[in-house]
């Protein structure tokens, strides 16, 4: 049954609405991966990470205190069990705040944790403010929270635990936000059910792995042009791809994150002067003679099938391995050798 809520009320000890309307029911609800079914947390962080207006167009980080890595918030990405990608909260509690750039309906809100021990419980209070008369200006938040998980601490003392909020009918209120507040305890070493916040014993850093302020995909006022709805797919479809990519290992995960060291380590490998990668740039070489002095003479035969120019298609095809090959004395010799075995068809 719809019902329209516009006092302060409580619903069960995970929920505190203060002064909001909002129209039918929110629901709190909480589930819990062991270690062994990471995977299929990690799939329920990517497949709604699409629609997470923490990082729609406008949208902007502006308060992580006490924080490590706050990039991995919002990233859609769950990271390693137990390891990179993990977001470690070390206050008591920690303070995080996005600006959604203007104000939004919010369909649902949902904060992952995660960890191989009690650091992925959660204690949180989450706090919503609409400042549209000052675009940017963070507002003063509400004194009671929007919603909480409440004087103990919840969750599943390890593998991953997400909390959600959402509306069967709709959004979670008929007003709109445009600033959200995350106050986060740490919790380790405290087990679910012990005593939270200013009674917490937690000693040390909790982890959080993604935080999901999920918009409506059919609502219509989510972008405001075509080209930002096409900038926001191709950033999306980017992040996809690179996800695949981190999956041929961890090497290239790491290449992927550290642009800058896996530039560093192509230049090595082609740098001549570089003892390394003279040994590479032979190898590379030897293997190279083999492969194209085949390729290009069946290139090359093609080519004359096809009518077309077989000395310019060589031309091509020596230029570019010329722009990896060592010193030039070995450059011209390996280069006349392939010149001779396409002209030889
Ligand atoms: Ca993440």
């Amino acid at each position: 049954m719809k019902k329209l809520i516009c006092s302060a009320a409580i619903l069960g000890a995970a929920l505190v609405l203060s002064g909001a309307c909002y129209s039918g029911e929110i629901k709190t609800s909480t589930q819990h991966w062991p270690p062994e079914k990471f995977a299929q947390a990690a799939a329920e962080i990517a497949e709604f990470s699409d629609l997470n207006l923490l990082e729609f167009p406008g949208a902007k980080l502006t308060v992580a205190s006490e924080v490590s890595d706050a990039q991995f918030l919002t990233d859609g990405n769950a990271g390693a069990y137990g390891g990179t990608g993990r977001v470690a909260i070390n206050g008591a509690p920690s303070r995080v705040v996005y600006y959604l750039g203007k104000p939004r309906k919010i369909s649902s809100i949902r904060l992952f944790s995660g960890n191989i021990d009690v650091r992925g419980n959660q204690d949180f209070e989450i706090r919503l403010a609409n400042n549209a008369s000052a675009p940017g200006k963070e507002p003063q938040f509400p004194a009671e929270p929007t919603f909480t998980s409440g004087d103990k601490v919840v969750g599943g003392n390890n593998g991953v635990f997400v909390t959600t909020y959402e509306n069967s009918e709709g959004p979670l209120f008929e007003q709109e936000y445009d600033w959200i507040e995350f106050k986060l305890w740490r919790t380790y070493k405290v087990n679910a059910g012990e005593p939270g916040k200013a009674k917490s014993a937690a000693e040390s850093w909790g982890s959080m792995l993604e935080l999901q302020v999920l918009g409506d995909v059919n609502d219509p006022s989510l972008f405001s042009t075509d080209a930002e709805r096409a900038a926001w797919i191709a950033k999306i479809n980017a992040r996809k791809l690179r996800a695949e990519l981190a999956k041929l290992g961890p090497d290239v995960a790491f290449a992927i994150d550290n642009r800058d060291s896996l530039k560093l380590a192509i230049d090595s490998m082609l740098d001549s002067g570089d003892v390394e990668g003279e040994d590479w740039v032979e190898r590379w070489n030897a293997r190279s003679r083999r492969n194209t002095t085949r390729s290009d003479a069946k290139s090359c035969s093609l080519n004359r099938l096809l009518r077309n120019s077989t000395k310019s298609y060589c031309a091509r095809r020596t230029i570019r391995r010329s722009s990896r090959t060592g010193s030039p004395t070995r450059r011209a010799a390996k280069d006349s050798t392939t010149t001779r075995s396409c002209y030889s068809i």
